[in-house]
C-alpha cells in the first residue's frame, strides 16, 4: 500500500526551467497548490547547466523570451541580438522573483520515481532527497536537452585530467591558459565553444564526427533605438508569433528552390548568410527540407563558403557537411567557427578517417595508433534528447506499466501532451509535439496555457482524472510519423530521431507540420471537450 500523505498537492511540475517557471505561475493563478522540483542548484534550466563559454541562444533574444506578460515585454531590456547564457540565465532569475516564485521551487532535489494511485486518482513521488509526496496533477517540464547522453568512450575513467561536459559545465571558471585542450564533439556546442577556447588554449585538438552546417550569426549589440523600436511592436510581434509556423516571424516562401536560377537562388543564400537568422536561410524557399536536390543547393553554397573561409583545402573539406541533407541536424550559429582553424595551434582531427579508440591517462588514442596528447578534455557530445529526461524516473502507470516500457519502441502520447495509462500527467514540449522544431519560449508558452486550461476545466467540472484514449495516440503518434516520412528529416542521424544514442528507437520525435497547425489541433481537442481523452472522476 502506498503512504498516506496529506494533504495531497494539487500539482507538482518537474524542473524550473523556462517551462517549469511559467507552468509554475500560471497554476498558481488558478489557486492551485503546486510545488517545483528541480535538480539543479538554482533556477533556469538549460540556461543554469550550460555555462560554458560562448553558450548563447541561437533565437533573437527578443523573440526567445515570454510574451505572457506584456509589463514584462517592456521592462526587460536585451543588450544583443543574440543573447549570452548569463544573460538568458539573469532574465530567468528576474522572472523568477518578478513573480515570486521562487517560494514554490525546491532546488537541488531530482524526482526519482512516481507511482499513479488508481484509486485516487493522485500520483505519488519520491525524490532523491527522501522526500515523498502526493500530487493530483503532475507536469513534466524537465526539458529536452538536459539529460546528458553518456558519450560512451572506452577508458573515459582513466583519464588523468579535468574533464568537462559543456552541458555540467564548473562553476568556477575553467581556464585554459597554456593548457593543452581537446573537444570532442562539433554540433551546437562544439561550435560555440571552439572559437572561445581557441583564444586561450595552447594547443586544441578538435575531434569531429560529423561537420555541422554552420552560418555566421553576426551577432551585435542592439541599439537603443532598436529595442525602443521592438518594444513598440511587441504587441502585434507576440501575437505574430503565435500564428507563426516555428515561433518565428518571418516571411514564408512560395517558391521552390528549383524554380529560380542560380544567380537568384545564390544571391537569395548570400542574402540569409549575411542576415545571420536560422530561419532565413531554412524558410528560404519552400522545399528546403523536402526536397534533396533543392536541399543540395544550399548545402553546396554553405559548402563553398566553408572553403572561402579555411585557409588549409584538406581541413576546410574534413569540415564540409556532406551526406546529409542541411537542416536535418539542427543547423548551428557560429561567431569565428570556421576561421578559428586558421589559427596554428588548432587541429581538426577528422573520426570518420580515424575513429577514436580509447581516451587514456593522457590524451585520446585514435585508430591510426596516434596518442593525442592533452592536459583538459571537453565533451560536447550532446544529450539524450527529448525523452531522456522523460524516461529517468521510473514512472509507473495504471496496471504497474512503466513509462519506459510502455515507451521501449517510441514515445505515443496524444497530441504530445499524455500518453494513454498515464492519466495527469502531462509533458511540457514532449515528444511528438513541434517544440524541438521551433523557438523554445513559444512551444513552452502553448503547452503551459493549455495544460493550465485543461487543469482549470477539470476542476470546475469536477473532474479528477483525464486519460488519453488508446485509439487517439495511436492516430496521433501515426500522424507524426507519417509527416515526418514526408520530409528528408529521417535521412540524418540526427537527435531529432533518437540516432545519437546507441540502441534508443529511430523514431522521429517531433511534429514537423508546424507551431500553427499544431495549436489548432489542440485547441480543437479542448473546443469539443477534449477529444482523444477521457475524463472521469471523483473516485467512489
Ligand atoms: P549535438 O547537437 O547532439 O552534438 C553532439 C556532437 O558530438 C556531434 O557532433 C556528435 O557527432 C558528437 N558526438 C557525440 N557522441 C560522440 C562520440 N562518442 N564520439 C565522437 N563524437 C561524438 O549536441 P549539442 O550539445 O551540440 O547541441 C544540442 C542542442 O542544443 C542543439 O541541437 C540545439 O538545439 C541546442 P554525430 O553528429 O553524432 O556524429
Amino acid at each position: 500500500a502506498l503512504p498516506a500523505v496529506t494533504p495531497p498537492l494539487d500539482a507538482v511540475v518537474v524542473g524550473a526551467g523556462p517551462a517549469g517557471l511559467y507552468q509554475l505561475h500560471r497554476l498558481r493563478e488558478l489557486g492551485l497548490r503546486t510545488r517545483v522540483f528541480e535538480a539543479g542548484g538554482d533556477v533556469g534550466g538549460t540556461w543554469y547547466w550550460n555555462r560554458y563559454p560562448g553558450a548563447r541562444c541561437d533565437i533573437e533574444s527578443m523573440s526567445y523570451s515570454f510574451s505572457f506578460s506584456p509589463e514584462l515585454d517592456q521592462e526587460w531590456v536585451w543588450s544583443e541580438k543574440y543573447a549570452t547564457q548569463p544573460e538568458i540565465l539573469r532574465y530567468l532569475h528576474h522572472v523568477a522573483d518578478r513573480f515570486s516564485l521562487r517560494g514554490d521551487i525546491t532546488l537541488n532535489t531530482r524526482v526519482t520515481r512516481a507511482v499513479y494511485d488508481e484509486e485516487r486518482h493522485l500520483w505519488q513521488l519520491s525524490t532523491d532527497t527522501g522526500e515523498s509526496v502526493t500530487t493530483r496533477f503532475l507536469v513534466m517540464a524537465s526539458g529536452c536537452t538536459s539529460t546528458v547522453k553518456d558519450p560512451g568512450i572506452p577508458g573515459a575513467d582513466s583519464f588523468a585530467g579535468p574533464v568537462h561536459h559543456t552541458a555540467r559545465w564548473p562553476r568556477e571558471e575553467a581556464d585554459f591558459t597554456g593548457r593543452r585542450v581537446a573537444v570532442i564533439g562539433t554540433g551546437s556546442s562544439g561550435v560555440q565553444v571552439i572559437p572561445l577556447i581557441a583564444e586561450q588554449a595552447a594547443e586544441l585538438t578538435v575531434f569531429q564526427r560529423t561537420p555541422a552546417y554552420a552560418l555566421p550569426a553576426r551577432n551585435r549589440p542592439l541599439t537603443a533605438a532598436e529595442v525602443t523600436e521592438w518594444k513598440a511592436g511587441y504587441p502585434e510581434f507576440r501575437a505574430a508569433q503565435r500564428r507563426s509556423k516555428g515561433g518565428s516571424v518571418c516571411e514564408m516562401p512560395t517558391r521552390s528552390a528549383l524554380e529560380v536560377g542560380e544567380a537568384e537562388r545564390t544571391a537569395a543564400y548570400e542574402a540569409a548568410w549575411q542576415e545571420g537568422l536560422l530561419s532565413a536561410i531554412l524558410r528560404s524557399y519552400t522545399d528546403i527540407l523536402v526536397n534533396e536536390e533543392a536541399n543540395e543547393t544550399v548545402a553546396a553554397f554553405i559548402r563553398s563558403k566553408i572553403g572561402s573561409i579555411v585557409d588549409d583545402p584538406r581541413t576546410a573539406e574534413r569540415l564540409s557537411p556532406r551526406g546529409f541533407p542541411f537542416g536535418t541536424k539542427r543547423p548551428c550559429l557560429d561567431t569565428g567557427y570556421y576561421a578559428t582553424y586558421n589559427k596554428p595551434q588548432v587541429t581538426l582531427v577528422d573520426l570518420r578517417e580515424t575513429p577514436i579508440e580509447e581516451i587514456t591517462p593522457k590524451g585520446v588514442r585514435t585508430a591510426d595508433g596516434r596518442e593525442h596528447l592533452v592536459d583538459v578534455i571537453v565533451h560536447a557530445t550532446g544529450f539524450d534528447s527529448v525523452t531522456g529526461s522523460l524516461l529517468a524516473p521510473d514512472i509507473v502507470g495504471k496496471g504497474g506499466v512503466t513509462l519506459r516500457e510502455k515507451w521501449a519502441d517510441g514515445p505515443v502520447n496524444q497530441l504530445g501532451l499524455v500518453s494513454a495509462g498515464f492519466p495527469n500527467l502531462f509533458t511540457v514540449t514532449g515528444p511528438l509535439s513541434p517544440s524541438v522544431l521551433t523557438n523554445m519560449v513559444v512551444s513552452i508558452e502553448q503547452h503551459v496555457e493549455w495544460i493550465t486550461d485543461c487543469v482549470a476545466h477539470l476542476r470546475s467540472n469536477g473532474i479528477t482524472e483525464i486519460d488519453a484514449t488508446p485509439e487517439a495516440e495511436a492516430a496521433w503518434t501515426a500522424h507524426v510519423a507519417e509527416l515526418a516520412s514526408g520530409t528528408l528529416y529521417p535521412a540524418a542521424d540526427s537527435w531529432y530521431l533518437g540516432a545519437n544514442v546507441p540502441g534508443k528507437p529511430r523514431v522521429f520525435l517531433a511534429y514537423v507540420g508546424g507551431a500553427d497547425r499544431y495549436r489548432e489541433a489542440c485547441a480543437a481537442s479542448a473546443r469539443d471537450g477534449y477529444t482523444g481523452f477521457t475524463l472521469s472522476g471523483p473516485p467512489a
